[in-house]
């Protein structure tokens, strides 16, 4: 076979774009998606991501796989990038340009900025425990500020899904926290029966957060744009936080905004072309 690609970051969370336009099918299969995300074997990156049709008067229609080869819902890093590269693709020269992006999580509109920046609306974050989902209390309750028991610890975790599954615990001190051991037993809790995403995150001030991510699928990764939405509803749920924040990730910053005029969260972060090549 022979595919041209495009490798994009957001933060450094990074990503392979392939132009799938041709087809309503991804080009790549699961199992060659986990070849092309190894970093000795392979391109090196945290998922595949495909600009497909779109669907119902959408732009575009974004699919991605995990490092492991897992589908996931959504993927807020992704769409910033997925926007750049469709913006490529057509040709957009034009300083603003909005997208309108099916995926498995509903349709959300991305808008590129001049200064670089993408701005994301994410929608409206689910939060009852079928919705995320969880076992962690009963169906249509919040989980907010919840004991969850893991590698011999009680944690207070807070769940909001942003389409795909966070798991959020708020923690005095970011740097002793072993993500490598704890966060694989965060994702695989058979408390989350479609695994979760697991985020550590210290309040710095209301309006500044800093995050560590485990991400379902594809362990520690630099920036993770749909777990920062979801940890500032955890934090604003908790009384921790304003509804605009900060985001600072190992891989930089992210702008969230939770509207308390429509409930959605806006996110605005870079996102960058590093090279392209041919598979
Ligand atoms: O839900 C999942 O399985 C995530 N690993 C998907 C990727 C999320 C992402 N890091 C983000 O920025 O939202 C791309």
């Amino acid at each position: 076979m022979s595919i041209e690609f495009a490798k994009y970051h957001g933060l450094g969370n990074d990503f392979i774009l392939i132009d799938n336009r041709s087809s309503l099918e991804p080009v790549v299969t699961s199992e060659q998606a986990i070849k092309l995300c190894d970093r000795n074997f392979g391109i090196g990156a945290d998922g595949v991501i495909f600009a497909l049709p779109g669907q119902d008067g959408t732009d575009y229609t974004m699919r991605i796989f995990n490092s492991d080869g897992s589908e996931p819902e959504m993927c807020g890093n992704g769409i910033r990038c997925l926007a750049r590269f469709v913006a490529e693709l057509d040709g957009n020269k034009s300083q603003i340009a909005e997208y309108q992006i099916h995926t498995l999580a509903g349709v959300i509109r991305s808008q590129l900025k001049f200064d670089g920046q993408v701005t994301v609306d994410m929608g409206v974050p689910r939060l009852k425990a079928a919705e995320i989902p969880t076992t962690l209390c009963s169906n249509d309750q919040k989980v907010i500020a919840h004991p969850l028991e893991v590698a011999g610890q009680s944690w207070l975790v807070t769940c909001v899904s942003m389409g795909n599954p966070h798991c959020i615990t708020f923690v005095d001190n970011l740097a002793e926290i072993p993500l490598e051991i704890i966060g694989p037993q965060f994702e695989h809790h058979p408390a989350f029966p479609q695994r979760t995403n697991t985020e550590f995150i210290q309040v710095v001030r209301p309006n500044y957060l800093k995050m560590r991510v485990w991400e379902r699928g594809a362990g520690a990764t630099l920036a993770c744009g749909t777990g920062a939405c979801a940890s500032l509803v955890a934090g604003v749920l908790t009384d921790k936080c304003d509804h605009t924040a900060t985001v600072e990730l190992p891989g930089g910053p992210l702008e969230i905004e939770w509207s308390a005029v429509n409930q959605r969260l806006y996110m605005t972060g870079p996102a960058e072309c590093v090279f392209t090549g041919r598979i």
